[in-house]
């Protein structure tokens, strides 16, 4: 049976819905199932408290910066214990790294078998503005034997090696969208039945766009190849669309068609956005969904993590789109490459 489509109908509870993925693998054990669950749970929790910061009082910022330093808000520091205390309760997951964390979090479950890299809510700074905000996940399995202490091998994982990927989206609905592998289908959140519903089946993103969302403010500090291929999408009279929340902008782009892009800078010469808890859980899901996900060169699943807060440029969305800002990057290095020939010749 093709497992993209279980012929499972909108409305299917994600709990269901994980349970017939499981029956089609006859040697899956469940605790991958059970550990999406347990982040379910998690993101309908972190959803509770969004949806009411404003009058608990916990909007605003923590009082500390966390290891790259950023400020940390209230509800990073809240999103990052309630899934780490759902990940420690379940018992699947040996080890977690987190945005807000620095080290590697050993959770003492030494047979689980899976670990987790997470930023437990993107876009914070959008928080006390009630603008969309996330919550982004990968699943690897662990590479040292379950029983023993974990490594920094089975953290530090090229993003192929993915076995679950995904968000949560606290937008004008909560949505959880995820992969294993098969394809990608979102759920959402129905508050008053507490339940994820199946809506979005089978995602598959527009192989072309007309939205092009990148931080144009940075402009000045953009390599001369991005700049040119925004100057191309604006005349190509292109819509500019950038909430500054990035599950955000890479959900709409994914569901209608374009490219979200954080490039190099002068002032951020690897990027921003961190390869292991940012940008490996959506280059799975996009490829997933017909997309690409590039840092403007290679593939992000391929390239290789050397630590755990590693930046990386982010190319990603519909494969026309990207491909295309990636020629210009191309043509950039080639003409580069032609002068220097010529200056040493
Ligand atoms: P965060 O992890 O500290 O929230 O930062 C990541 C966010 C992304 O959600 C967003 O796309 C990007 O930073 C916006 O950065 P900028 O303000 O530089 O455009
Ligand atoms: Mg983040």
């Amino acid at each position: 049976m093709d497992s993209n489509n279980l012929g499972l109908p909108v409305g299917t509870t994600l709990d269901r819905f994980i349970k017939r993925k499981q029956d089609d693998f006859p040697y899956a054990t469940g605790e991958l199932s059970q550990l999406l669950r347990d982040i379910a749970l998690a993101g309908k929790i972190i959803n509770r408290e969004i949806s009411r910061s404003g009058l608990l009082g916990i909007g605003g910022a923590f009082g500390a910066t966390n290891v790259q330093g950023e400020e940390q808000q209230k509800l990073d520091v809240i999103a990052d214990i309630r899934f780490t205390r759902a990940l420690r309760n379940g018992g699947e997951v040996c080890a977690i790294i987190s945005e807000e964390e620095e080290k590697i979090i050993d959770l003492g479950n030494h047979s689980g078998r899976y670990v987790v890299a997470m930023d437990p809510l993107d876009g914070s700074s959008n928080i006390d503005v009630n603008v969309s905000i996330g919550t982004i996940f990968s699943v690897f399995r662990r590479i040292s034997p379950v029983g023993g202490p974990i490594t920094e091998e089975d953290v530090l994982q090229k993003g192929t090696e993915q076995v679950a990927a995904g968000y949560i989206l606290y937008g004008s609905s909560t949505m959880l969208v995820y992969t294993t592998g098969h394809g990608v289908n979102g759920f959402t959140y129905e508050p008053s039945l507490g339940e994820f519903f199946l809506s979005h089946q089978n995602i598959t993103t527009p192989k072309d766009g007309k939205i092009f969302s990148i931080n144009e403010g940075s402009w000045d500090l953009f390599d001369q190849p991005i700049r040119d291929y925004v100057q191309e999408c604006k005349e190509c009279q292109f819509s500019g669309r950038y909430i500054g929340s990035l599950v955000a902008d890479f959900h709409r782009n994914l569901l209608k068609g374009g490219i979200y892009i954080y490039p190099r800078s002068t002032k951020s010469p690897k990027g921003k956005l961190r390869l292991m808890y940012e940008c490996n859980a959506l280059a799975f899901i996009v490829e997933q969904a017909g997309g690409m996900a590039t840092d403007g060169h290679r593939r992000i699943l391929e390239v290789e993590p050397t630590e755990l807060h590693q930046r990386v440029p982010l190319f990603i969305g519909s494969p026309k789109m990207v491909e295309k800002a990636m020629e210009f990057v191309r043509n950039d290095a080639i003409s580069k490459g032609k002068k220097t020939q010529m200056k040493t010749a």
